[in-house]
């Protein structure tokens, strides 16, 4: 078994001192920080997602899952800082909307972007439109990246899109969002200016999209 499917396992497992332990000795072997999500981290994410549809996985096997995973990038987020020779490239404001508690994918999308040189104010999840637009003010932020993982938050987007517009920010940003029930259609529909389909693609997004003085 390599390195990553020992990990993923871990994972799966619910076993974070195992992740802890794998994540350091991958490292101490040579690999980069960022191999670990889309080879280790990510695909035991999906899996932990397709055993909890087929009713395999219950939430708490699920939160000792994110909580392995959340082992590993603890260790991993700090090395991501130092991969990149990085200039500052904006502010992003991120969150997971409003009624929603997941941050795992939030999180790696963060950290990404903090390693691609852009300053993060991070405000977790559960984010009402008003604290978005009050991070916006405060930081003067560029971009306002929002995550959301459920269907049924998926909606609040527009909210934060229409209460930037009613607080004069909507030109002075660039909303990104992003989370697995998303689409491009759906980014374009409610007004954002783009749809990370992962954490790679949203770094991207970014970089492409000229930070608005
Ligand atoms: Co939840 N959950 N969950 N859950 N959960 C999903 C999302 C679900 C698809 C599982 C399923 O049924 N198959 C389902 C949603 C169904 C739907 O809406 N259609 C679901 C459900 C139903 C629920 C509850 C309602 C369950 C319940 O209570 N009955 C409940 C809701 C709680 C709430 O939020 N109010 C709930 C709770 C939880 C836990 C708390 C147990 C836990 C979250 C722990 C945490 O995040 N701290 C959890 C988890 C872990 C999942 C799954 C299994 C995994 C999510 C994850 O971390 N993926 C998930 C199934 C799945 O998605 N496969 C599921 C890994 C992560 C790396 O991927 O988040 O997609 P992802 O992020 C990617 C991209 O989407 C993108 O980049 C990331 C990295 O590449 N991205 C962005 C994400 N955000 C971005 C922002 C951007 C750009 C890109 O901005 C520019």
């Amino acid at each position: 078994m390599s390195i990553f499917e020992e990990l993923q396992q871990a994972i799966l497992d619910g076993k974070a001192p195992v992740a802890t332990a794998l994540t350091e000795r991958g490292l101490k072997e040579g690999i980069k920080p960022h191999e670990f999500f889309p080879k280790a981290i990510i695909p035991a994410m999906d899996e932990v997602g397709r055993r909890m549809s087929n009713c395999e996985f219950f939430i708490p096997e699920v939160l000792i899952a994110a909580r392995a995973a959340r082992a590993s990038t603890a260790i991993l987020r700090p090395l991501l800082l130092g991969e990149e020779a990085v200039k500052p490239a904006g502010t992003v404001v991120i969150g997971t909307v409003k009624g929603d508690l997941h941050d795992i994918g939030k999180n790696i999308v963060a950290m990404m972007l903090e390693s691609a040189g852009f300053r993060i104010v991070d405000l977790g999840v559960d984010v009402s439109p008003e604290k978005i637009v009050d991070a916006v003010k405060q930081h003067a932020a560029n971009f306002v990246a929002m995550s959301a993982l459920l269907t049924t938050t998926m909606v609040n987007m527009k909210a934060v899109i229409e209460a930037l517009a009613a607080a004069g920010l909507r030109d002075k940003v660039k909303v990104l969002v992003g989370g697995a029930p998303l689409t491009d259609a759906w980014a374009h529909s409610i007004g954002a200016d783009g749809f990370g389909k992962d954490a790679p693609a949203a770094v991207d997004l970014a970089r492409k999209l000229v930070p608005v003085a």
